[in-house]
């Protein structure tokens, strides 16, 4: 019957380096059933890097980019000789178990339903590596815009009519917006603005940045994950 299998020998090509991306299954609902601090809930935040480092342990990939309900996973060399079978199911269920041991920590979570997460491959060269983390980074500051756009104008209008405004309004005008009402978002916690990395210092220590800069080439050059 093993013929049936017909995925199971599907490979990630070895000779390039692989991203991986999980991302929280509804995770609106979650936020919802759990209470979460709105518009960013630090013991969330944490109990997610808590199963990045928990997931740098077990796999020792080289680098991981954090923000939301997203993990972005960069890997040399995959495990599972690079089933993409393996890792699409064995990855995202190891964060999904992990993240759930986590939140019990801090919640009630009676009740909330099953976590899990998507995870898709990226086949990537160094060269696109430092575009592709930047990409994201990009998304975890248009996220942090409009969450905390979201969440000040649902304070002085209804859900609906606050989600109308802010789907008109480009990021740019939602940061006038939030100053005109007293908040300046250059001020905010730079992890909630860039997202969190975790990887290898140059002393071989696990390292959580919750102080990232803007992305350039030059970053991922000096903490070793490129040589390009
Ligand atoms: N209140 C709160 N919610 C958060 C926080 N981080 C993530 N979320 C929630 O997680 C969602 C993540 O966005 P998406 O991944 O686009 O939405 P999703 O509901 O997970 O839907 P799918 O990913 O399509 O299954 C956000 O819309 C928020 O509702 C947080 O710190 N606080
Ligand atoms: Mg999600």
């Amino acid at each position: 019957m093993k013929e049936y299998e017909i995925y199971s020998s599907f490979k990630v090509p070895m000779c390039s380096k692989t991203i991986l991306r999980l991302d929280g299954r509804s995770f609106h609902s979650l936020s919802s059933s759990l209470n979460f601090e709105k518009p960013y809930d630090e013991n969330f935040s944490k109990s997610m890097v808590d199963a990045c480092i928990e997931f740098f342990k077990e796999f020792s990939p080289k680098f991981i980019f954090t923000f939301s309900d997203e993990i972005n996973i960069l890997f040399n060399k995959l495990p599972f000789s690079g089933r993409i079978e393996k890792v699409d199911s064995v990855f995202p269920s190891f964060i999904s178990s992990s993240l759930t041991l986590n939140l019990n920590k801090t919640y009630n979570l009676n009740s909330a339903k099953p976590i899990a997460f998507d995870s898709r491959v990226i086949t990537i060269t160094d060269l696109e590596i430092f575009k592709y983390f930047k990409w994201r980074q990009d998304e975890s500051w248009r996220n942090c815009v409009n969450s905390y756009g979201i969440w000040a104008l649902k304070e002085k209008y209804g859900n609906k009519e606050a989600q109308d405004k802010i789907n008109g309004l480009k990021l740019n005008e939602i940061h006038e917006l939030l100053f005109d009402m007293g908040i300046n978002l250059n001020n905010l916690p730079i992890w909630q603005k860039r997202g969190i990395a975790i990887y290898k210092n140059n002393l071989e220590n696990l390292f959580v940045d919750t102080e990232i800069p803007k992305f350039t080439n030059e970053f991922f050059k000096n903490i070793n994950i490129i040589n390009v």
